[in-house]
C-alpha cells in the first residue's frame, strides 16, 4: 500500500461519511441508470465536474469555518461547454455557488423582472426588463440550452459543503462510475477545478460547540467539562494570552487514489492554482509527476479568466509540454469566455484517448 493509499484509507476511517450520502448516491445511480436504459453511456462521454471551494469547519456545531475564494465560474461555465459539445455531466459544487446557465445571471434579481398587475391582483413580467436582460445576456440562447438538456437529464448536480462532504461524495461518485461504464471507463473525463482545502481538522478533535472568547467562561470548569476533551488542535486559553491558536492536519493527497484506483484508464485532469507565475509551471509538472495523470491545467489567481496553460507530458513522456491559451484584448472586452476557447481542445484530448483505448 502506497503512503497516499494509507492516508486515504485512514481518512475515511477517522471521519464520518455526510448523513445524506445514501441519497446522493441513490440520485446518481437513478441519473447512471435512466442513461444507460436509454443506451446513452454508449454513446455518450461523461464528465465529472468538481467546482467552488470546500471549507473547512473549525467547529462540530459549525458557527465558524475556513473558506477560499472560488466562486465556481470555471466549473459551471466548463459545464455548460461539456453539455452543449454532447456530454453527460456530473456537477459536483459547494453549495450556493455559480451552477451552469445561471452563472450568466450573477447579479440579477428575478424580483425586478416582475410586476404586480390588476391592483395587486395579478403578476406579470416587465417585457421592457426581459427584453433588456435577453440583448445584454443573450436569455433566449442560455434558455433553451438549458431547457433543452434538463429535458434530457444531460446534467446532474450534487453539492458539498465541507471538505469531508467533498471526498465522500467524490470516493461515492466514483464506485458507482466505474460500476457503470466497468472496461469502457475510458469514456469518463474527471475535471477536478474545485479549490480544496489543503488542511483541515478531523471530526474526533473538533470542539463540540461555538469556540468560546470569553476567558472566564474558558476557565469556568463547568464548560470545560462540556468541551471534547480531544480537540487539541484549538487552542485558547489565559496561557495563550486569549489568542486563537489552529493547528491543521494535511488533508491527504487523494490525486494518487483517484488516478491509481478510483478512476483508473479515465482521462484525469486537476487544476494548480498559484499567485505566483515563477511557480506555476514547476508546480504543475510536479503534480503530473507525483500522480502520473493526464493534464494539469495551471492559472494565476489574478488571470485565472483571460489565460491558463496545459501542462501535460510530450507524446515520447520524455519531459513535459506547456500550452497557453490566452484570450486577447478585444476579447476580453467582448467577454469571452476563456473556457470557450480551451474546452474544445480538451475534448479533442479526450476523444484521442478514447481512440487509443478503442483501437487496442
Ligand atoms: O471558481 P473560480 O472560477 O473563481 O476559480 C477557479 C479556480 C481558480 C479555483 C480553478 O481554476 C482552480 O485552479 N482550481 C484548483 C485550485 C487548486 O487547488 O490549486
Amino acid at each position: 500500500m502506497t503512503v497516499e493509499n494509507e492516508q486515504e484509507s485512514d481518512f475515511f476511517a477517522t471521519n464520518p461519511a455526510p448523513k445524506n450520502l445514501p441519497q446522493i448516491s441513490a440520485k446518481l445511480h437513478e441519473f447512471l441508470e435512466f442513461h444507460q436504459e436509454n443506451g446513452n453511456l454508449n454513446k455518450k462521454k461523461i464528465v465529472l465536474v468538481t467546482s467552488g471551494g470546500t471549507t473547512v469547519p473549525l467547529e462540530n456545531n459549525t458557527v465558524r469555518f475556513i473558506d477560499n475564494f472560488s466562486a465556481g465560474t470555471r466549473g459551471s461555465l466548463s459545464a455548460e461547454y461539456f453539455l452543449n459539445n454532447g456530454y453527460l455531466v456530473i456537477f459536483l459544487h459547494r453549495e450556493f455557488s455559480l451552477l451552469p446557465f445561471l452563472n450568466h445571471f450573477g447579479n440579477i434579481n428575478f424580483l425586478d423582472l416582475l410586476q404586480i398587475e390588476n391592483d395587486g391582483q395579478k403578476l406579470g413580467l416587465d417585457k421592457n426588463k426581459v427584453s433588456k436582460l435577453n440583448s445584454d445576456h443573450n436569455l433566449l440562447k442560455v434558455l433553451k440550452n438549458y431547457k433543452y438538456h434538463t429535458a434530457n437529464r444531460n446534467y446532474l448536480s450534487i453539492s458539498f459543503t465541507t471538505i469531508n462532504e467533498y471526498l465522500f461524495t467524490l470516493r461515492a461518485i466514483s464506485e458507482d462510475l466505474k460500476n457503470f461504464y466497468e472496461e469502457k471507463n475510458f469514456r469518463i473525463l474527471i475535471y477536478l477545478a474545485a479549490a480544496v482545502s489543503d488542511f483541515f481538522i478531523p471530526q474526533s478533535e473538533l470542539p463540540e460547540h461555538k469556540i468560546q472568547s470569553n476567558l472566564a467562561i474558558l476557565e469556568d470548569p463547568q464548560y470545560q467539562q462540556s468541551q471534547n476533551p480531544e480537540a487539541k488542535q484549538i487552542e485558547i486559553s489565559s496561557s495563550t494570552n486569549g489568542k486563537l491558536k489552529l493547528n491543521l492536519d494535511p488533508v491527504p493527497k487523494f490525486l494518487k487514489t483517484i488516478v491509481d484506483r478510483w478512476y483508473n484508464n479515465s482521462f484525469i485532469i486537476s487544476f494548480k492554482l498559484e499567485t505566483d507565475d515563477g511557480l506555476l509551471i514547476k508546480k504543475c509538472k510536479q503534480a503530473l509527476a507525483r500522480y502520473d495523470h493526464q493534464l494539469v491545467i495551471g492559472n494565476l489567481l489574478q488571470s485565472r479568466k483571460e489565460k491558463v496553460v496545459f501542462v501535460n507530458k510530450n507524446i515520447d513522456q520524455q519531459g513535459y509540454k506547456e500550452d497557453w491559451f490566452k484570450l486577447k484584448e478585444n476579447e476580453i472586452l467582448d467577454g469571452v469566455q476563456i473556457e470557450s476557447i480551451f474546452i474544445p481542445e480538451l475534448i479533442k484530448l479526450h476523444d484521442n484517448w478514447i481512440d487509443h483505448f478503442e483501437s487496442k
